[in-house]
């Protein structure tokens, strides 16, 4: 009688400190959740992820449509839904240059959700870029890597149908560090 009543007080103390234990664990685990990154610290990150998914104002976007990054900052391409590329405008695409003259052009080719590209930028100055079935529907980016004076933005008001109006101004890209797609 008196050993079954030990081991009832046991058990009950074993679940109640089972219990304490669980609420301090997830009290720990919420302390310790990380805050996202702050949008304006993009430019401390050494990959920098720019999504293609549907947008509200244009048909696909690429997701930051702009980031300011440091030069030798790698960019992953990826994409949300659909295929998409992620094409560097550049003469060996098919394009007039609107990234720095000394970098290396990109084509990332197409892609389907699960594919990943990665492009290294070193060269400082801005570059633009656009997926090659939907450039007309506005699914273009920016990229300023740097200090941007070192090789300026080529005046996007030529490119076809919504591209002049996705791609956003270098001011807001650099002043933000990340513009949203919208
Ligand atoms: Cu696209």
């Amino acid at each position: 009688m008196v050993l079954d009543f030990s081991n009832k007080t046991l058990g009950i103390f074993m679940v109640a400190l089972f219990l304490t234990l669980l609420a301090a664990s997830v009290a720990f685990g919420e302390g310790q959740q990380e805050e996202p990154a702050p949008a304006d610290s993009v430019d401390d990150q050494d990959v920098v992820e720019i999504t293609s998914r549907r947008g509200d104002e244009f048909t696909f976007v690429f997701d930051p449509v702009g980031v300011h990054i440091e030069p030798g900052t790698t960019v992953r391409f990826v994409v949300d839904e659909a295929s998409h590329t992620a094409t560097a405008y550049h003469p060996d695409n098919g394009k007039n240059l609107r990234i720095p003259e000394g970098a290396e052009p990109w084509d990332s080719g197409t892609m389907a959700p699960g594919d990943v590209y990665e492009v290294e930028l070193t060269e400082e100055g801005v570059y633009d870029y656009y997926c090659e079935p939907h450039e007309h529907l506005g699914h273009v980016g920016r990229i300023v890597v740097g200090d941007p004076d070192e090789s300026p933005a080529v005046d996007p008001s030529d490119l076809p149908g919504d591209a002049p109006d996705a791609i956003p101004s270098v001011e807001e890209t650099v002043e933000n560090g990340y513009v949203p797609a919208n």
